[in-house]
Order: C-alpha cells, then structure tokens, then sequence
C-alpha cells in the first residue's frame, strides 16, 4: 500500500496545486455508519457537510462523481430508506445501502453472526463486498470511521465483527469508531451484555474510540435548546433526539472536518484529521476512549469564558474518589475572527491542560488545530471550541459496564439467547479480561 505524506504530495517544497488536487482524489478514508443509531447520526453529520462545506473540504467526503463516500448498513430498511430520501444535492452509491430484512433485536451475538436464513447471512460480506469496491477506488486507502451504538443488536454486534474483518483485511489502515453508550438505566435488559462485548472488541481492533454517552448528549443538548428556546411557564422544552444527533454530529465535524492547521503548505487538505487524532491522543494501545466536549458562541469571541463554560462539565473524580486526568488532549478551534484566538492561545491552553490535568509524564499533552473558518455557523461571527481528551473518566463508563454485565453473567440471565448465536462462555470472559485491563489501565493513568 502507498504510504502518503504532506510532503509528498507537495513535493520537494513546490506548491503544484493542479497536480496535488489531482492526488487527493480519491484517497480518503471510507465512512461507515451501521444500524439505526449510527444511520442517523451520520445523516446529521451529510446535512452539516451539505449545507456548509467548502469545496476544499468535501474533497475528503464526497467522490468526483459527487457521491458521498460513505457505506450504509442496517438490518432493517427504514432509516436507510429515509436518509436516502432526505440527503439531497449528492447521493449515496446504491451499491453502499446496505439493508436486511429484519433488526437484530437488541442481541450483540445476533447482530455479529448475522440471520440463520440464507438471504439475510451475507450482511456481512456485502458490507465487506462494498467496502473492498470502494478500498480500489482509493488512490490510497487511509482508514475508516465506523459510526454505531454500543447497545443495538446490529450497531454493536455488527459493527463489532465489521471491525475485526477490516482490521484483519487491511491491516494498515486506521479505525476509529464513534460509539453511542445508551443511557444509563431502563433502555434493555441487554444493554450491558451488549455494551460489554462491544466495548472489548473496539479495545481490540480500533485503534481510537470517540465515545459519546446518550445522558451526557442529551444534558448538553438540553442545555442548547434552553438556550434557543427559554423555558415557558417553568416547563422546559424538550430535546429530542434529533437535537442529541445533532449535537454529537457537530462534535464530529468540529474534530474531523479539515483544518487549515493540518493543510499542506500550498492549502491543499488531505484528510489526515482522523489520524491526526489517532496519532496525539491515543499513543498508548491499552487507552484509547476518547471523551468530546463542545462549546459554539456567536459574536465577540471571549475566548476564557468559552473555555471555562467548556471545563466546568469535566468530571473531576471517579466514583471511587480516584482523580480524573488525561493522558493527551486536542483542542479543534474554527473561527472566523482568527486573531482573537492566536492572542489568547497560551492562556486556554494552559486552562484546558490544567482543567483535564494532563499527566505531567506527557511532554506534549496538549495539541491544538486552528482554523480561520468555521464550517458549524459560516453565516456570521462564530466560533467553535471543540475539545477531545483520552480522560480516565472513560473508565467510569467501563467499569459500571463491566460490574453490570457480572451481576448478571453471576446469575447467568439471558444468557441462552446469546448462545443461540454462537457467543459462548468464554467470549464473556475474555470480554471482562479485556475490560479489567482498560480499567486499571486509566485507573493508573495519575499514578505513573
Ligand atoms: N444518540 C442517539 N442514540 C440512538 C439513536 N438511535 C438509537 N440510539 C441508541 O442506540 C441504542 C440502540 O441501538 P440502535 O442503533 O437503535 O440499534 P441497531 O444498531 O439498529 O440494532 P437492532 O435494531 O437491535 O438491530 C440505544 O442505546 C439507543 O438509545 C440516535 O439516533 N441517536
Ligand atoms: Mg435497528
């Protein structure tokens, strides 16, 4: 596989622009969104792309044909059949909307081994099918970003097994997931077998996890909405999960779309955010659960007290009473009043190094990304801080996970329905193995 760097596609210091823009084509890493939740997620994420990416920046989502490079798999066909309705201007390949008959009902062993019927089998491998064909029509394939939930039957069991497959066929591309935790009580008696065997095969087969968990959404998108819409008589207004998508997907494109800072030197970007952000924050394979917060504002960029109301919802400790630090942190800043920002660089950095308190063994713990448009409100004075730290607050998550899944592993509940598709004993506990290591892994990170 060819190896592609800033410089080579610059060459030797020449900025050949016609000859850049011709390599970059085609050479971006493969999008892939699976079952409901990571279907609508990523709806959100095309609408934002349509509406206000430049024509540089869809270079790295979109082909020359202007079809979004994207790959599409759900078990069942309506939120499929509704994005492809709603996504106007470009269009998913056909050949990439992925669909079966029937969900997966909430079972992770049921979304991995796929149907027992003949025709609904080959999920799996039709994704693989697509993926190979899109893989060639790369000039250099880069890696992938897999959207799903950690508790759905197909996002979770799926996703997990697409995971292993990509990983085993090609080797020397990225992953990095983004995965929704449900929320913390009542969604399904499953959700923590579930949660537990995806969690384990994304710390073996990813190389980077962007983990979004639906109470921690849906309080910050609560948060927006008040703002927009202030409450009425007492009553607060509600969010939906459109707002919650719309949230997460704003994380997404405040980190992943390209920045000015990561352009080459004639401008041209080549899509290397994702593992940019691979490469910074998770340096360490035994930690790499990524927490993401986001600030936007209009007007005049006061840019301390960005970053305060930003820090101010950093989980300080565990429930343990261990505390919290990070291993790296990356701060995406987009604004279009660009000077604000350089003059105040220093102070929000150091803010931000001590609010998620980097380990002091890390000699460069914090990175920051600059650029002078910001694709999330280009219409007025805006600007966005986007902040994504491997914080040992992921270890919260994990953990309650874990101890969930044993209480009721102990008592061997529900797991005959888990066994009908193959998940056997030991796929728990290596499930639990890997998990404990992730834990003491962050629960060390202040430590060493
Ligand atoms: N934030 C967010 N969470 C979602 C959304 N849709 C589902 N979820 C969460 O995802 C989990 C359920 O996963 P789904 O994606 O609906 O399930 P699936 O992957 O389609 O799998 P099956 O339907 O079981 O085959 C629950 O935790 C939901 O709260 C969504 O649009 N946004
Ligand atoms: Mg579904």
């Amino acid at each position: 596989m060819e190896t592609v760097t800033r410089d080579c596609l610059t060459g030797e210091g020449q900025p050949r622009h016609g000859a850049c823009w011709e390599r970059t084509q085609e050479m971006s890493l493969i999008w892939l969104q699976v079952g409901q939740c990571g279907n609508q997620i990523g709806h959100e994420w095309w609408q934002i792309l349509h509406n206000n990416a430049s024509e540089e920046g869809r270079y790295n989502y979109f082909s020359r044909d202007n079809s979004i490079n994207a790959i599409c798999v759900d078990s069942e066909p309506k939120v499929i059949r509704k994005i492809r309705k709603q996504v106007k201007k470009s269009c998913f390949r056909d050949s990439n909307l992925i669909v079966g008959r029937r969900g997966r009902g909430n079972n992770w062993a049921f979304g991995y081994s796929g149907s027992c019927t003949n025709t609904e089998k080959s999920l799996l491998d039709l994704t693989m099918e697509s993926f190979r064909k899109e893989v060639e029509r790369r000039d250099c394939y880069s890696g992938t970003v897999l959207l799903h939930s950690l508790c759905g039957g197909t996002g979770s069991g799926l996703g997990a097994h697409l995971c292993e497959e990509i990983r085993d066929t090609y080797p020397a591309g990225h992953i990095l997931s983004m995965t929704v935790a449900p929320h913390e009580n009542g969604e399904t008696p499953l959700q923590h077998y579930n949660s537990l065997l995806c969690l384990a095969w994304l710390q073996r087969y990813c190389d980077g996890v962007l983990l979004f968990q639906n109470d921690d959404v849906l309080r910050r998108a609560a948060d927006l909405t008040e703002k927009k819409m202030p409450m009425v008589s007492g009553v607060q207004p509600a969010v939906s999960l459109r707002d919650m998508n719309t949230y997460i997907a704003s994380c997404l494109v405040g980190l992943l779309y390209p920045v000015h800072s990561l352009a080459t030197r004639s401008s041209v970007s080549i899509g290397l955010e994702p593992w940019e952000i691979i490469r910074t924050l998770c340096p360490m394979s035994t930690m790499k659960f990524l927490q993401t917060a986001q600030v936007n504002r209009r007007g005049t960029a006061f840019w301390d007290r960005v970053t305060s109301s930003l820090t101010q919802t950093i989980p300080r400790v565990s429930p343990e009473g261990h505390m919290h630090h990070s291993l790296s942190v990356l701060a995406a800043v987009r604004s279009s009043q660009d000077n604000s920002f350089l003059i105040k660089q220093d102070s929000v950095l150091n803010k931000l190094k001590q609010a998620y308190r980097c380990v002091p063994w890390n000699p460069r713990p914090m990175n920051c990304w600059i650029d002078t448009e910001n694709i999330l409100d280009p219409s007025c004075h805006s600007h966005s801080l986007t902040v994504c730290a491997n914080h040992s607050s992921a270890a919260d998550l994990i953990s309650r996970v874990r101890q969930r899944a044993q209480a009721m592993y102990s008592a061997r509940a529900y797991l005959h329905w888990y066994r009908r598709y193959g998940c056997e004993d030991e796929d728990f506990e290596s499930a639990f193995c890997t998990l404990d290591g992730v834990v003491e892994e962050y629960r060390h990170l202040g430590q060493q």
